[in-house]
């Protein structure tokens, strides 16, 4: 008798709950609903409309330049077998002439990514990017995203 005892009285406290505190149940639903929902949209954003990758002899972008939308996505991966970066950063470059950017857009850097590792930039402003790797800028690793306006 006294195990059942337990899940009685639970029940007989729920029972008890004012009626107007009961239309709780339907909302963890459509939370759940509108994080699927907001997940779906941020791999849909992510999804990468173009993809460069990287080589170590010599250390190159593959392609070199790619042309691409407003809006779009490029997609870096390392797939060579050491360090490398996507960096449009001005004050990081030796040659000036291995970086520049839009008026407007924001320099980026992936960091250093090692083998195996991607990253992506998403290009919001249009015009003609030139970005390198810092490890590899002087032995020719520079790349270029031209950014066509819609
Ligand atoms: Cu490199």
């Amino acid at each position: 008798m006294r195990p059942v005892s337990k899940t009685s009285a639970q029940h007989t406290r729920s029972n008890r709950l004012p009626s107007h505190r009961r239309p709780i149940s339907p909302r963890p639903s459509s939370a759940l609903a509108v994080l699927l929902f907001l997940l779906a949209f941020a791999a849909a954003a992510r999804a990468a409309d173009v993809k460069v990758g990287m080589t170590d002899s010599p250390p190159r972008f593959v392609p070199e330049k790619v042309t691409i939308k407003v809006g779009q996505t490029v997609e870096w991966n390392n797939n060579a077998a050491t360090l490398h970066t996507v960096t449009a950063k001005p004050e990081a470059a030796i040659n000036k002439a291995d970086v520049s950017l839009p008026a407007g857009a924001q320099p980026f850097d992936s960091g250093f990514m090692p083998p195996g590792q991607s990253f992506s930039y998403t290009f919001a402003v249009p015009g003609t990017y030139r970005y390198f790797c810092i490890p590899h800028e002087s032995l020719g690793m520079v790349g270029e995203v031209v950014v066509r306006p819609k």
